[in-house]
């Protein structure tokens, strides 16, 4: 799985190096996540991406897109040099994931709120059929401040959607400033806890720690919601350290502080030591 997220990690930043500009830092923090759910946990299959047994993600964050499609060409959905028409006219991977567009992607996103409404309704289907089709979503902090998450989060507790679990990558930042300067946030786990959904956080750099706290989450059986402690722009100091890293349209000085970054991922995942 660290090898994985190293991977998806390299192919993103050159998706959005190739591009000029991009949603460098929420795409980043969600690295680690996208490497143990496709690493480990998902019933996929490239060849069939509409297996009607398959495992579904949304990224309800959609503006994520690039490590998404990291994702799934490395996983097979199609070929790598498809990454460097990222956002390009006529692309088959927009800057927002889109289900109409790109093989393996489950829901188009992009209007934050609806993406995880419309990740419940999937999760509400499938328990309702009883099949055993699981949902897995993510959703930003900046993005939890959308009162229509919260309808979610009732529905999701309210059906007892024991086939979903939700991340929240709380990278603490949104577009325009901190999550909690935009609007206070309080505790996540207690709120959730609170609507009657099973919570808990973890370290999401970690891609050991997310993934137990995966398997805690699927033994309870029960509406899951965790809280991934990451950082914008996750994985790259240069980024990670800019105060505006949402949309970044990389000077000379940062594009070299990215180059220096995609060489190491290169020269690690080379030698092996990935
Ligand atoms: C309904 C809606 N309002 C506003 C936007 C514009 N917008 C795109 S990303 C973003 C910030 C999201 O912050 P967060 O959810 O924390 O994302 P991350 O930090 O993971 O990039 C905003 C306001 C949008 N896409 N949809
Ligand atoms: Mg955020």
């Amino acid at each position: 799985m660290e090898k994985f997220a190293k991977q998806i990690r390299l192919e993103t930043l050159k998706e959005l190096l190739n591009l000029g500009f991009g949603h460098y830092g929420g795409s980043l923090s969600i690295v680690e996540t996208l490497a143990v759910l496709y690493g480990k946990h998902m019933n996929i299959d490239p060849e069939n991406p509409k297996a009607r047994d398959r495992d579904f993600f949304v990224l309800s964050k959609g503006h994520g897109g690039p490590a998404v499609y990291a994702t799934l060409a490395l996983k097979g959905f199609f070929p790598m040099e498809m990454l460097n028409t990222l956002n390009q006219n006529g692309t088959h991977l927009p800057s927002h994931t889109d289900c109409n567009l790109t093989p393996g992607v489950d829901m188009t996103t992009g209007s934050l709120g609806q993406g995880i409404s419309a990740a419940t309704g999937i999760a509400y289907y499938h328990k309702a059929k009883k099949l055993p089709n699981r949902v897995f979503c993510i959703v930003g902090d900046g993005e939890l401040n959308e009162g229509q998450c919260w309808e979610s989060f009732q529905f999701m507790a309210h059906n007892d959607l024991s086939n979903m679990i939700v991340f929240v990558d709380d990278n603490k930042k949104q577009l325009d400033g901190t999550t909690e300067e935009v609007c206070k946030t309080f505790d996540y786990v207690e709120k959730m806890t609170a609507f009657g959904l099973y919570s808990i956080r973890v370290d999401g750099r970690d891609v050991n720690a997310i993934d137990k706290g995966i398997e805690e989450c699927l033994a309870q059986n029960r509406p899951s919601v965790i809280i991934l402690d990451t950082v914008k722009g996750q994985g790259v100091p240069h980024i990670e350290q800019m105060k505006a890293n949402h949309h970044v349209r990389p000077s000379a000085e940062d594009e070299a502080a990215v180059r220096q970054v995609v060489r190491e991922l290169e020269e690690e995942l080379e030698n092996g030591n990935a």
